[in-house]
C-alpha cells in the first residue's frame, strides 16, 4: 500500500453496472466481485472517472435487433460485431451503476454506447474507431499522464479502454485483480497478448507503483 498516484494519474472504472454482474443481462462471472475491490482502489484516488455503458432501445449491437442469437457476429461498416443480450438500456435498472459502487468523488462519468448504428466498447473512441467520447481531451485538459483500469469486461471494454489510452498517448496500467473478464472464443488471452504487445502494464491492487 505504499503506492500514492500523483496528481497526474487518474482511476478509469469501466462499466462496473447492473447487466455485467451476476443477475443482469450480461453478467460477468463474479462481476460484483470486483466492487469491494474497486471502491478501495478508488479511495486512493484524486481522480476518478466512471464509464457507463448506455445504450438506445434496438441499438446495433443487440442480437434481438437482427433477430439473431446472442453472440453470434455481423459484419457491420466497422467492421465485426458481435451481438449481444440487449443490456444497458438507456434509464434501466440494468444500466445503473452496482448499487455497492461507492465512488461519491468520481469527477466524470463517461457514457458511450449512446450512437444507435455504432457499438462503443472503449470509453475513448466508438467501434468505428474515429469518433470520440471526448474522455482524452478531458483527461488531457486534466494534465492526466497516467490512467489505471478497472471493471468490466477485461476482455471487452477494459482493454479497448485501456488500449486507447495507450493510443493517445497515455501510460496504462490495467489493474487486474478488480476487473472480471467474458472470455468469448479465446478474448481473454488475446486481450493479455494485445496489452502485452501495446506496452499495457498489467498489476493488482496491492502491488501498484
Ligand atoms: C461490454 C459487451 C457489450 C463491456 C459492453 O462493458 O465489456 N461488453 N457492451
Ligand atoms: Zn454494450
Amino acid at each position: 500500500m505504499s503506492f500514492e498516484p500523483s496528481p497526474s494519474d487518474a482511476l478509469i472504472v469501466v462499466d462496473v453496472q447492473n447487466d455485467f454482474c451476476p443477475g443482469g443481462a450480461l453478467a460477468v462471472a463474479g462481476g460484483d466481485a470486483v466492487v469491494p475491490v474497486v471502491n478501495a482502489l478508488a479511495a486512493r484516488f484524486a481522480n476518478v472517472v466512471l464509464t457507463q455503458d448506455w445504450h438506445p432501445a434496438g441499438h446495433v449491437s443487440f442480437a434481438e435487433t437482427h433477430g439473431r442469437a446472442p453472440f453470434e457476429t455481423v459484419e457491420l461498416a466497422y467492421g465485426t460485431q458481435v451481438l449481444w443480450p440487449t443490456h444497458c438500456v438507456q434509464g434501466s435498472s440494468g444500466a445503473e451503476f452496482h448499487p455497492g459502487l461507492c465512488v461519491p468523488h468520481a469527477q466524470a462519468i463517461v457514457r458511450k454506447g449512446f450512437n444507435a448504428a455504432v457499438d462503443s466498447y472503449s470509453g475513448f473512441r466508438e467501434a468505428d474507431r474515429t469518433t470520440p467520447t471526448g474522455l482524452r481531451g478531458y483527461l488531457g485538459d486534466r494534465g492526466i499522464r497516467r490512467v489505471f483500469v478497472c471493471g468490466l469486461a477485461m476482455d471487452f471494454c477494459v482493454a479497448w479502454t485501456a488500449f486507447d489510452a495507450r493510443d493517445a498517448g497515455l501510460e496504462v496500467v490495467v489493474v487486474e485483480d478488480a476487473c472480471r473478464g467474458i472470455d468469448l472464443d479465446g478474448s481473454m488471452a488475446r486481450s493479455f497478448g494485445e496489452m502485452a504487445e501495446r506496452g499495457i502494464a498489467r498489476q493488482t491492487a496491492a502491488t501498484l507503483g
